[in-house]
Order: structure tokens, then C-alpha cells, then sequence
């Protein structure tokens, strides 16, 4: 067995960014829109009217103040609602895997490493852009990797669930430096017609590099102490897109084939077991909530994390000890943690502790807990 260190990240920004005020004029142009055409059914009794959203609303129930996006005139153009993004023959790169790329050079940069040094892709995201072949395989031929990739779907949990295989590879000898990388294009797949749920996400891609310890060359290290994963079976987060809906008969266009979720039972639901989640992996490490430095948590909701780091430590979500980047970056689905892990990290010393604390869709929860090396 080898040990496994955390020696590089890298996070991609999407080129464009779209503030709440933009979102809501063109969501609320969508209503005016709909509720014209259907003004004679709405009249009758037959359909209920769409209600505007607002600033206010959305800053208030989730802290998000602005996202990125792949392309952004398809979603706030009122006669669409959802990004263009044309297809590529297939002798270029995908979308996801040019993103991947580029987080996963960032973060070889940063180790020191080059990208023909990896010799484990782990692609782990709430979406793939085809079954096959595999994206983590694309990824691996566009980097000039070695070994082998495979992709991963744990939702919101998938970057954590991706490091402890990354973790494992190196520590078993499947692989020297492992790359997890998170490609997370949800604006494709969010239903921006919905109020309930038009605000919450945004695009991005991270990276993390995990490598043996003994063959690091980075003067940053981070030793995985441990890592804890647990999926409990719910309904309430769900998207129903996928290869039988042609045999269903079923239109791609219909509710249920993007994301929908029953948020306040999500809220509820999550909050205590991701917060016993912590407490019992760092008491299966002989720790206390307090003896860690800081908690980059999953970035779904300000309020979600808050109620968490309040039960831990008793402390304040946006502080020093558990930032927020969902009010910049919004629900970036399993990157979030990552994109705080990789913003707000530069200030700890060695030997200081911290947590990457994922909470979503499945419901799936992971932990990492990490030790700065040096
Ligand atoms: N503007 C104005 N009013 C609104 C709006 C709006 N946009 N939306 C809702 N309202 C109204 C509601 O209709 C309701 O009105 P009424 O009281 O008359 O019924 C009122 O405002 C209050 O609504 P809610 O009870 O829904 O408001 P909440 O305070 O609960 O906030 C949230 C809603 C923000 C959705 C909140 O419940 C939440 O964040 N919950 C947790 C969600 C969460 O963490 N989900 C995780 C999903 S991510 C994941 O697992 C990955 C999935 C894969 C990625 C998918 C990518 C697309």
C-alpha cells in the first residue's frame, strides 16, 4: 500500500455569467409570454396562470446571486429557455471533455506534473453527454494520459464518491497519479421554465489530482486521512432523461426529463444526515468538529449550510471556517465543494485539517478529510 496525496487542482469558468436580475426579466418575459398564449384556457379555469419570479425571492431562499453558463442567449431568450449548444462531429472533442481538459491541465500545472504523467481518469459528474464511448476515455486520449478512465455518477456526490477511487488506485498501485475531474453542464439539463428551480445552477468543471506521496513532485500536499460514503434511496431530487425514453414513447420535452426536485423536503431531509454524516466520520477519526480548520462544503443552498455548520461548530456559513462560492458559481451540482476546496485553501498551514463535504441527489453524502502536508 502506498500513501495518497491531494497535490493539484484546477477549475474551468464558462465564458458567460448570468446575474438574477438578467435571469428574471427573461424568465418573467417566458410568463408574459405563455400566460398570452393562453389566455383563453387561463380565462376558463382550464390552466392555472405562471407566476413571475423575482431578485428578491431567489437571493433570500438560496444566497445564489449569479451563475456561469456554456452559452447564454438560448436560456434568456423568452421563446427557448435553454442554452444552444450545437452539436460536434464526432472527430472533435465533446464539450464536456474540452472543459475536463482544461481543468485537469490546471491542475497538473499546479502539481507540476504533465498530463501524460496521469494514468487514472476518473470522470465523475450528475450528467454524461453520451453513454459511450466513455467521456473519461476522451478525456484521457485528448490529455495524452496512459492507463485507464472510467465514468461515475453519484449526482452531487460524484467528485467526493471520485476521490476515493482515486484515493484507492493509488494507494492499491492501479495508478500513480489519478485525476478526478467533474464536468458539470447543468445548464443543459435544468428547467429553466420552472420558478422553483430556474435560479439554482450553473456550469463549471474542477479537477483534483490525487499521486502517490513518495512520487509527488508538488511542494503542496494534502494526505487523504479518510473518506466516508454513504447513498440512502429517495424520490425527491430526479430526472427521468435516458436511453428508454424512445421505447416509452415518451416526448424529451416533458417535465420529468430534466432536473425536478421537492426542495423543502431536500432541505430538511439532507441537512441533519449530512450533518451526522460529518460528525460521525470525524469521530471514526478520533477528531472533534472543532479541530477542523475549515469545511468546504457542497454548495446547494446558503441556508442548507449554515443549519450544518451551526450543528457542527456552531459557527457561520460564509465565514473563514466554512466559505460560500454558491453566491458567485450558484449549484454547480458536484463541483461546488471542489471550487471552494480549490479558492479557499491557500491560507492554511501544515498540518492543518479540513473537510470536502458533498450532499445531494441519491441522497448520496461523501466526505474527504484531508491534512495539509506542506
Ligand atoms: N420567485 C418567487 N417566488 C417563488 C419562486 C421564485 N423563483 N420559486 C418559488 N416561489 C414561491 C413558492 O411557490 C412558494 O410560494 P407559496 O408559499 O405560496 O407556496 C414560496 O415561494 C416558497 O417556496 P419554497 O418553499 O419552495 O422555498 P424555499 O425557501 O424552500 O426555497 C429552494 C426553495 C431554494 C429550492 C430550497 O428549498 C432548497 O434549496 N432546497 C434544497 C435543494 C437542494 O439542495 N437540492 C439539491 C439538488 S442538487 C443535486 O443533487 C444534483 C442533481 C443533479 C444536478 C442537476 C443539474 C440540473
Amino acid at each position: 500500500m502506498y500513501d495518497a496525496v491531494i497535490t493539484g487542482t484546477g477549475l474551468y469558468r464558462p465564458p458567460h455569467a448570468i446575474s438574477n436580475a438578467e435571469l428574471v426579466v427573461a424568465f418573467n418575459a417566458y410568463v408574459e409570454r405563455h400566460n398570452a398564449e393562453h389566455a383563453a384556457a387561463i380565462a376558463a379555469g382550464e390552466l392555472e396562470p405562471l407566476q413571475p419570479s423575482s431578485v428578491e425571492f431567489i437571493e433570500k431562499a438560496s444566497g445564489i446571486q449569479n451563475r456561469y453558463v456554456m452559452e447564454k442567449a438560448g436560456v434568456l431568450d423568452p421563446a427557448r429557455m435553454y442554452p444552444r449548444i450545437p452539436a460536434r462531429p464526432d472527430d472533435q472533442p465533446s464539450v464536456m471533455a474540452e472543459i475536463a481538459a482544461d481543468a485537469a491541465r490546471q491542475a497538473c500545472a499546479a502539481a507540476g506534473r504533465q498530463t501524460g504523467d496521469i494514468d487514472a481518469v476518473f470522470c465523475a459528474a450528475a450528467n454524461m453527454q453520451r453513454p459511450y464511448p466513455a467521456m473519461a476515455c476522451e478525456i484521457q486520449a485528448l490529455l495524452g494520459a496512459g492507463g485507464y478512465g472510467f465514468d461515475m455518477n453519484v449526482a452531487c456526490s460524484s467528485a467526493t464518491f471520485g476521490i476515493e477511487q482515486a484515493v484507492n488506485a493509488v494507494k492499491t498501485g492501479s495508478a500513480r497519479c489519478a485525476l478526478v475531474v467533474s464536468p458539470e453542464i447543468t445548464s443543459a439539463h435544468l428547467e429553466w421554465r420552472d420558478r422553483e428551480c430556474h435560479f439554482i445552477f450553473g456550469d463549471t468543471c474542477t479537477a483534483v489530482l490525487v499521486e502517490r506521496a513518495d512520487t509527488a513532485l508538488s511542494t503542496e500536499r494534502w494526505a487523504v486521512l479518510g473518506s466516508k460514503l454513504a447513498t440512502v434511496y429517495s424520490n425527491n431530487i430526479r430526472n427521468n432523461f435516458g436511453f428508454m425514453n424512445r421505447c416509452e414513447d415518451s416526448n424529451w420535452q416533458e417535465r420529468d426529463k430534466t432536473f425536478r426536485q421537492e426542495g423543502r423536503k431536500v432541505f430538511k431531509e439532507v441537512v441533519p444526515l449530512a450533518a451526522a454524516h460529518i460528525e460521525t466520520h470525524l469521530q471514526q477519526l478520533g477528531l472533534k468538529p472543532e479541530a477542523v480548520r475549515r469545511y468546504w462544503l457542497h454548495q446547494a443552498n446558503q441556508g442548507m449550510n449554515q443549519l450544518v455548520i451551526k450543528k457542527l461548530i456552531g459557527a457561520d456559513a460564509g465565514s473563514d471556517v466554512a466559505p460560500l462560492i454558491l453566491n458567485e458559481w450558484a449549484n454547480t451540482a458536484s463541483a461546488g465543494s471542489i471550487i471552494a476546496f480549490h479558492q479557499h485553501r491557500a491560507d492554511l498551514a501544515a498540518g492543518d485539517l479540513g473537510v470536502i463535504c458533498s450532499f445531494g441527489a441519491g441522497y448520496s453524502i461523501g466526505s474527504v478529510m484531508v491534512k495539509k502536508l506542506a
